[in-house]
């Protein structure tokens, strides 16, 4: 099989390049990536040189790049997105361009090259917020941020392009993954590394918003299982089981990395923040995938990836990140 990745230079993209091309010996895989501040080529040394693997740097919403990055591809795995919600609250127009209209050139080229499988990496933030219980892929959408309506957007042109044209699509909707070489914009990332340098921990409102996390490489194996085994048209919730609120997450960071609480520094809270995520995975359960990783072991597994490999984030953690850094809490102190 041959697949094309987009958005494989990122953070869940870049892992599933190396599960897949680990599990699969006769597949190919071309990576179309943009290359915008989260894309990252570090994320992928260890594949450069596989003869099966081949790098395209390009836009999702250039028809022409994505036309000659689908010939003779039997899949597409689309990850390409704009991905950071604070961003999306900043400045909501790349998200609506990457996150809709590029799935919307995706779509065409899929269907004119007829391929077998058009899978679309979506999130559980479409769904919106809910106190108790937890969505089931029927659920209506609700998203609250400029980043979950493009994600939503998305997901619409997907599933009207396999009722309208036949396009074979599948969707998944994860929870928060975490793990290796995830951008230091995000809370796990942004805490660990800022607590390592004894700064502090900016903890939004009053930190008990809860998300669902997994351990990014069981997201990628739910994403392989939904590529083989999916119904065509199908949408797949693949979450964690982990619902923790973000002070817990937060104080178990800092006893990992054994550093003072007092480093946790309640700030502003995010515009629209979202109370809680909560998804049903039955139906990627009856796939026969399940997450394998246990929270706490995973947490801290990922804690001692960033102490190990300080060379990749301290790249990234440049000038560029620490004024938007400096932007995002300036504003929110001041609001
Ligand atoms: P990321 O921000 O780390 O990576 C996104 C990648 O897409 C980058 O390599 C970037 O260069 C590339 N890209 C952006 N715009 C592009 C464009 N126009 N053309 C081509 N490439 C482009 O994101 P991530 O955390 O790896 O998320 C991957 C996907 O999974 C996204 O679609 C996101 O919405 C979804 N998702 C993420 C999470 C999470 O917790 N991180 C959870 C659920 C769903
Ligand atoms: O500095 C921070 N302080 C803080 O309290 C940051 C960056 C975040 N938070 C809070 C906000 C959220 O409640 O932590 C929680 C997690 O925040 P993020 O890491 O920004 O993730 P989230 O907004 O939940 O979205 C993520 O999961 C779903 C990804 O970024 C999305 O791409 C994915 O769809």
């Amino acid at each position: 099989m041959k697949i094309l990745v987009t958005g494989g230079a990122g953070f869940i993209g870049s892992n599933f390049i190396r599960l897949m091309l680990g599990r699969y010996p006769d597949y190919e895989i071309v990576n179309l990536d943009k290359l915008t501040y989260a894309g990252n080529l570090d994320n992928l040394r260890e594949v450069g040189e596989d003869g099966r693997y081949s790098f395209i740097q390009g836009d999702i919403c250039d028809a022409e790049t994505v036309e000659k990055a689908m010939a003779g591809c039997d899949a597409v795995v689309n990850f390409a997105a704009e991905s950071h919600v604070d961003r999306s609250i900043g400045g909501p127009a790349d998200f609506i361009q990457t996150d809709v209209f590029g799935t919307y050139v995706l779509l065409e080229a899929a269907r004119r090259h007829e391929v077998e499988r058009y899978l679309q990496v979506s999130t559980d933030e479409v769904y919106g917020s809910r106190e108790e219980g937890s969505f089931s892929e029927t659920d209506m959408l609700e998203p609250s941020s400029p980043y979950s309506a493009s994600k939503a957007g998305g997901d619409m042109q997907v599933m009207a392009y396999h009722t309208t044209f036949g396009v074979p699509t599948l969707i998944t909707r994860s929870s928060n993954n975490f793990g290796p070489y995830q951008h230091p914009e995000k809370l796990i990332p942004l805490f660990v590394t800022n607590a390592m340098a004894d700064r502090e921990l900016p903890l939004y409102g009053s930190g008990t918003n809860v998300r669902d996390w997994i351990y990014v490489t069981d997201n990628c194996e739910g994403i392989d299982a939904v590529l083989h085994k999916g119904e065509i048209g199908g949408i797949y919730n693949i979450g964690g089981g982990n619902e923790r609120d973000n002070i817990t997450i937060t104080r178990a960071i800092l006893e990992i990395l054994g550093k003072p609480e007092e480093l946790i520094r309640p700030v502003t809270d995010r515009l629209g923040h979202d109370l809680r995520y909560s998804i049903d995975c039955s139906k990627a359960h009856a796939l026969g995938w399940k997450p394998a990783h246990e929270f706490e072991e995973a947490l801290a597994l990922t804690v001692e990836w960033y102490v190990d490999n300080r060379w990749w984030w301290e790249k990234i953690r440049n000038e560029d990140f620490e004024d938007y850094y400096r932007t995002q809490y300036e504003e929110r102190e001041q609001a």
